[in-house]
């Protein structure tokens, strides 16, 4: 069935924010589609999804794949109301939003993997981001999701790494409504995102460290192009990554690049103990 913007509208009508959601077939990137809508003062609230990205992006130069008509990928136009500083927490918010949204429509629990993928059984089935902007009618934030829903096959360079909802549910067998889907996390996103302020986020908190995927995991990643490895605490109270790094000393990461588990048994690799 093919993103209708009717039946998403419907699928997420009680909302308070009022969604206005645009369908395409095919555009180079949804969130420079948003960014433009954005310069030239369109309120907050713009949604486009497209069938198919011929430019679809990640962070830094990274390229988000998926084939057309299968999945979800859309932008989402912001205008918070919050201070600047507080908008780091859109993407922890927005995770906490598509984890909840997938497990209202269906029966599966994603996990987020910091700072901003959604994992189901350790692959990757979501990827977010969230780019700010300045325009002459206020700074705004356009935030980019991508969700494997459909989909049953992948690029090479991401078999090993990405699943779809349906892969993760009944091994592909059922083709998952995508309108209504996208209904629920548009709505889960507007209860979350909600929630940016000193004395809600804490709450909110909460319930990303319980759903995260990386806490207790031993990892290796980078940081500005220089490499770490140490296993992973918690997340402090902005959401940033603590980390018990090799030398034994604490890093409180605000970003980090190529996070992925090492599993090795008794002493690491970098001689960092394991237990
Ligand atoms: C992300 O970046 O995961 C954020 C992706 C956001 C995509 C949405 S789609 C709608 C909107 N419009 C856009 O142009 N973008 C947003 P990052 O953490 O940098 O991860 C990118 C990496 O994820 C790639 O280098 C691949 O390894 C992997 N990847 C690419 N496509 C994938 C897919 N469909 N499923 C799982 N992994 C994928």
């Amino acid at each position: 069935m093919k993103l209708e913007a009717e039946k998403i509208q419907m699928a997420s009508q009680t909302s308070h924010l009022k969604w206005k959601i645009t369908v395409l077939d095919e555009i180079g990137s949804t969130s420079d589609y948003v960014r433009d809508l954005g310069k030239q003062g369109a309120p907050e609230g713009w949604v486009v999804f497209a069938e198919f990205q011929t430019k679809g992006r990640g962070r830094r130069e990274k390229t988000w794949k998926a084939l057309p008509g299968r999945d979800l990928m859309f932008s989402v136009l912001l205008r918070p109301r919050s201070e600047p500083s507080r908008w780091p927490r859109i993407t922890t918010l927005a995770a906490l939003a598509i984890c909840k949204g997938i497990s209202n429509e269906l029966p599966i629990s994603p996990q987020i993997k910091w700072p901003n993928d959604i994992y189901i059984q350790g692959k990757k089935v979501c990827g977010i981001l969230a780019e700010t902007l300045s325009t002459p009618s206020g700074a705004c934030v356009v935030l980019g999701i991508g969700v494997n829903v459909n989909s049953l096959d992948f690029d090479p360079e991401i078999q090993s790494t990405a699943t779809s909802l349906s892969l993760m549910i009944e091994g592909g067998k059922r083709v998952l409504d995508r309108n209504l889907l996208a209904g629920a996390i548009l709505m889960a996103l507007d209860v979350e995102l909600s929630r940016m302020e000193d004395d809600q986020f804490p709450a909110a908190m909460e319930e990303v460290r319980a759903q995260s995927w990386l806490i207790g995991r031993t990892i290796r990643g980078s940081v500005d192009g220089s490499d770490f490895f140490g296993r992973v605490t918690d997340l402090d109270p902005e959401g940033h990554l603590i980390v018990i790094l090799s030398d034994g000393t604490l890093a409180d990461l605000s970003s980090a690049e190529n996070i992925r588990e090492v599993i090795c048994d008794g002493v690491g690799s970098l001689g960092f103990p394991l237990k």
